[in-house]
């Protein structure tokens, strides 16, 4: 026999609608008959619950099976359907001016769509539709077409719609350039520095530079790089491309090839550099300008040449791949590591209710919809606890990774993880690593190549008890003590060489959190002259180092949208007082003051944690006259960028400088960068700095942008991959004087034990039911044979019965 205490709630379907406005079905009633299936479920499972008797093997205690809901409206931040979503790429194939190539047959001369998905509606219209009974807003797509038939190719950004239910009608849908979420106003281009990457850079430009020196790689590192079935080295480099002058210029490097299936090339530098300027599409014009090499720059091949063949030049060693770069178990097996680990159970199955189809999401008294995109993947949307928004959306805007070294390709180096998207590299999580084994998965989709690929079980849902509880007092005749159960939503994205883990985290007290964690395998610099930039972590190794620095977007809003940031800073004082006789006391005090514009907006965290930031309302006030608020802090450490006014970066990541900024918020600043900043980072689409133009920030709509990264000077410990226990960062809202106590007295999962003399005379439980179920654990529930990847759905044609799996990778 098998029973689930969650089979048990199998048929009935909450209307959210109901559970928050309308009285009927009456929304108390499915609560109670909910609670009821519950409680006959765990009467059932206390049967078993003594563990003597023989059992049935059962797999309940790790059912994940959650309370299905209706979201009480539309999720307008849900994506396009697959519907919708090929016929406006059908829409786009039939307009002429647009001249397009399916990409599949598509060169470098040729244009086509790169991205088809929902464009976000205007918070104004949303608002209107959520509490005002107003019209859905309109649907429309956002598309990003590449314009590679041309001298001077572009991306270009458009809006296609409104999109009718059920996709396009002709005569009705038109298409415009997307020009207001951006600063720059030229009509939603921006130039592609890389229509050229894929065939012509390499054999025409690449390949035929490492030709001119084959002879020193074979004596140097034994292989070649020439594009070749044979070939043991690659060549690639700096990302964004050097912009300045007017000229594009490349920095790549040699590094060796991975010998298996590890993916440990970011491991292998081997110390050799050359510089091309690449301006212009005719590699004609291109130029070599020169090599780099143990702190010499040679501006000619035939200079590098003849130092090479020179007698007493230094050969630097090569970093080559062995079980130190691999990520498998190596060494003697720790002591009682072969037995399983502790594991965590949900004795009464999932405690949330989900619309899976529309990403609605209740846990306690929080609800929120799940939006997901392709730049920056997961994000969350009118967050409400209590019933009340507190954040109309929270999430990640762009994530920076700015190198240093004193060679040329770590000091280029700053990628901004939005050009390759988080979207499309959030692949499945692994079930009872990534997140506990009886979490609930959510797939994501996204549009590439005229089709919708969908990461199966990319997002996952999950409560989860911390080891520490979340509050305890004892005293000589009681002891209080309540756990600490949170909510968490996580998705993992794997941009590259990094693995970025994004958990979004909610509290019994009202707080939220989000945490970022950083793994996989570090980008590594050739250790000669890299002293002052790193730690050498192997034998010719430098763990380079760089700051990692994410941007998320948090639209605060508080009892309404009109809001204001207040600051508290505790100060040294030296004080008298009535009573101290005119004598100072040294002591201390609070000073409190408010964001008054955008002139004073963009702030640091105080030392010494002193600073207390909020959000709070003036026009709400808790029983005790105090504005009710929501305090914003680091929870594991916050950083911005060391590096000032950067070479690299220029204008494209404005937003780094700072820990906590604030603006109001706009329709037309809706995000903090535009994916292609990186192409053009002296004039980039979004500038940041162009979002603070002195606006009153008085009790207003207001938008915090927070920053949330690590400084990463990579040691031997970051060997074979850096670990999320200390690449990690976090912020943390809590209420402020938002309620008038602390909402964790409301779980019924604590406890109060009266005691006296040795002996109890009381443990008082509050009506907590003893969830049961029989543990007879067994690793079978989580299958990883399961695991599969993605799912493509073709658009163009539209064959949404044909679906096949394949996964992407990326370089
Ligand atoms: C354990 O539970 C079984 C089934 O309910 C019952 O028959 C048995 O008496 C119980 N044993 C003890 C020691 O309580
Ligand atoms: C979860 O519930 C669904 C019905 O909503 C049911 O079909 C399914 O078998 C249940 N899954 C498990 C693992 O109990
Ligand atoms: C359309 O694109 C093709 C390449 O796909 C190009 O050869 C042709 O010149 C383009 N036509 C126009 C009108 O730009
Ligand atoms: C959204 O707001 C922007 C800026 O005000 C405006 O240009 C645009 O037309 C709006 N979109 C819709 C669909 O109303
Ligand atoms: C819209 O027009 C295109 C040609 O411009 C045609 O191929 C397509 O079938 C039309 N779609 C509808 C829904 O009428
Ligand atoms: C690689 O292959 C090419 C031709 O396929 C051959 O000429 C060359 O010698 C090979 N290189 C090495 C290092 O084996
Ligand atoms: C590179 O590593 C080799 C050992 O693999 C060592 O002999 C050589 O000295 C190292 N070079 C440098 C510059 O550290
Ligand atoms: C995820 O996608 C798979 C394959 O299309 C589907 O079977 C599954 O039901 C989806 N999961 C959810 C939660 O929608
Ligand atoms: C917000 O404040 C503005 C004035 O700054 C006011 O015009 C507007 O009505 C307020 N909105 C709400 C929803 O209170
Ligand atoms: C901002 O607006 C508030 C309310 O409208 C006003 O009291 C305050 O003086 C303004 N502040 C500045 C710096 O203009
Ligand atoms: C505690 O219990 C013991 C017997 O179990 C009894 O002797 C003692 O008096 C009790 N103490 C108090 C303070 O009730
Ligand atoms: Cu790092």
């Amino acid at each position: 026999m098998k029973f689930s205490s969650s089979l048990l709630l199998v048929g009935f379907v909450l209307h959210a609608n109901d559970v928050l406005s309308a009285p009927n079905p009456d929304p108390k009633a499915a609560w109670v008959r909910q609670s009821r299936a519950r409680k006959a479920a765990s009467k059932i499972g206390k049967r078993w619950s003594n563990g003597t008797s023989a059992h049935p093997p059962v797999t309940s205690c790790s059912e994940n099976n959650y309370t299905q809901i209706l979201a009480p409206k539309v999720n307008v931040w849900g994506g396009l359907t697959d519907v919708e979503a090929a016929s406006v790429t059908q829409w786009l194939f039939a307009q002429p001016e647009f001249n397009l190539t399916v990409s599949d047959e598509a060169g470098e001369w040729d244009n086509t769509i790169l991205l088809v998905e929902l464009m976000h509606p205007n918070k104004t219209d949303v608002l209107n539709y959520l509490d005002n009974a107003g019209p859905i807003p309109d649907r429309y797509a956002h598309v990003v077409l590449d314009h590679r038939a041309c001298e001077e190719p572009y991306y270009e950004d458009i809006l296609v719609g409104p999109i009718e239910p059920y996709g396009i009608k002709n005569g009705t849908t038109g298409w415009e350039s997307l020009q207001y979420p951006y600063t720059r106003k030229t009509a939603g281009r921006v130039r592609n520095l890389d229509a050229d990457a894929d065939d012509t850079l390499y054999s025409r430009w690449i390949y035929k530079i490492s030709a001119t020196i084959s002879d020193i790689t074979l004596d140097l590192w034994g292989g070649t790089a020439l594009g070749l079935d044979n070939d043991t080295l690659s060549i690639w480099g700096i990302d964004p491309l050097w912009q300045d002058d007017g000229r594009v210029v490349r920095w790549d490097a040699f590094w060796s090839n991975t010998v298996d299936n590890f993916d440990t090339q970011t491991l292998l530098p081997l110390g050799l550099y050359f510089r091309s300027d690449v301006t212009g599409r005719d590699p004609s014009q291109w130029k070599f300008e020169g090599w780099y090499y143990n702190g010499l720059f040679y501006e000619t091949t035939e200079a590098f040449r003849s130092a090479y063949y020179t007698p007493g030049f230094a050969k630097l060693g090569a970093n080559v791949e062995g079980d130190w770069a691999r990520t498998d178990q190596i060494g003697p097996v720790l002591p009682l590591d072969t037995a399983s680990p502790p594991a965590s159970i949900t004795p009464s199955g999932a405690r949330f209710a989900v619309d899976a189809e529309s990403k609605w999401i209740q846990w306690m008294d929080f609800s929120f919809f799940v939006g997901y995109q392709r730049d920056t993947g997961l994000s969350l949307w009118d967050i409400r606890y209590k019933g009340e928004r507190v954040l109309y959306e929270l999430g990640l805007q762009e994530a920076l990774a700015h190198y240093a070294g004193q060679d040329p390709l770590q000091s280029g180096t700053a990628y901004l993880d939005s050009y390759y998207g988080f979207g499309p590299y959030a692949f499945e999580l692994v079930k009872g690593y990534d997140c506990p084994a009886y979490a609930t998965y959510l797939n994501t989709s996204f549009y590439v190549s005229e089709t919708t690929h969908t990461h199966l079980n990319s997002l996952c849902l999950f409560e989860y008890t911390a080891d520490y509880p979340l509050q305890r007092h004892s005293t000589s005749n009681y002891v209080s003590v309540t756990k600490n159960t949170y909510f968490t939503i996580r998705s993992v994205s794997t941009v590259g060489n990094y693995d970025y883990m994004f958990s979004y985290s909610f509290y019994m007290d009202g707080s939220i959190n989000v945490e970022v964690r950083a793994s996989g395998y570090i980008q590594s610099a050739y250790y000669a002259n890299n002293e002052e930039y790193g730690y050498k972590i192997h034998d010719n190794l430098s763990g380079s180092m760089h700051d990692h620095v994410l941007n998320f977007k948090a639209d605060f809003d508080i009892q309404g949208i009109n809001n204001t940031v207040a600051v508290v800073n505790q100060v040294p004082v030296s004080a008298t007082y009535p009573w101290s006789k005119g004598k100072a006391r040294n002591t201390m005090k609070l000073e409190k003051s408010y964001i008054e514009t955008e002139e004073s907006s963009r702030l640091f965290w105080g030392p010494n944690s002193a600073t207390q930031y909020s959000v709070i309302n003036k026009d709400a006030v808790n029983k005790y006259g105090e504005y009710r608020g929501y305090r914003i802090s680091p929870s594991l450490g916050a950083i911005h960028l060391t590096v000032e006014d950067s070479s690299n970066l220029a204008n494209a990541a404005r937003w780094a400088n700072h820990d906590i900024q604030v603006t109001k918020q706009h329709d037309t600043e809706p995000r903090a960068a535009h994916a292609y900043n990186n192409q053009d980072v002296h004039n980039p689409p979004i500038n940041f700095d162009a979002f603070f133009n002195g606006e009153n920030l008085t009790q207003t709509d207001l938008v915090l942008w927070l920053n949330l990264g690590m400084h990463h000077i990579p040691h031997t410990g970051d060997l074979p991959n850096t670990v999320f226990s200390t690449a990690h960062a976090g912020l943390s809202f809590s209420p402020l004087n938002y309620l008038d106590g602390d909402p964790s007295r409301q779980t019924v999962n604590q406890v109060r034990i009266d005691y006296g003399g040795g002996n109890v005379s009381a443990v008082e439980t509050f009506g907590q039911e003893q969830g049961s179920c029989a543990v007879e654990y067994s690793p079978v529930e989580v299958d990883l044979w399961g695991y599969k990847g993605d799912v493509v759905v073709r658009k163009f044609p539209f064959d949404p019965n044909n679906p096949y799996y394949e996964t992407d990778a990326i370089v």
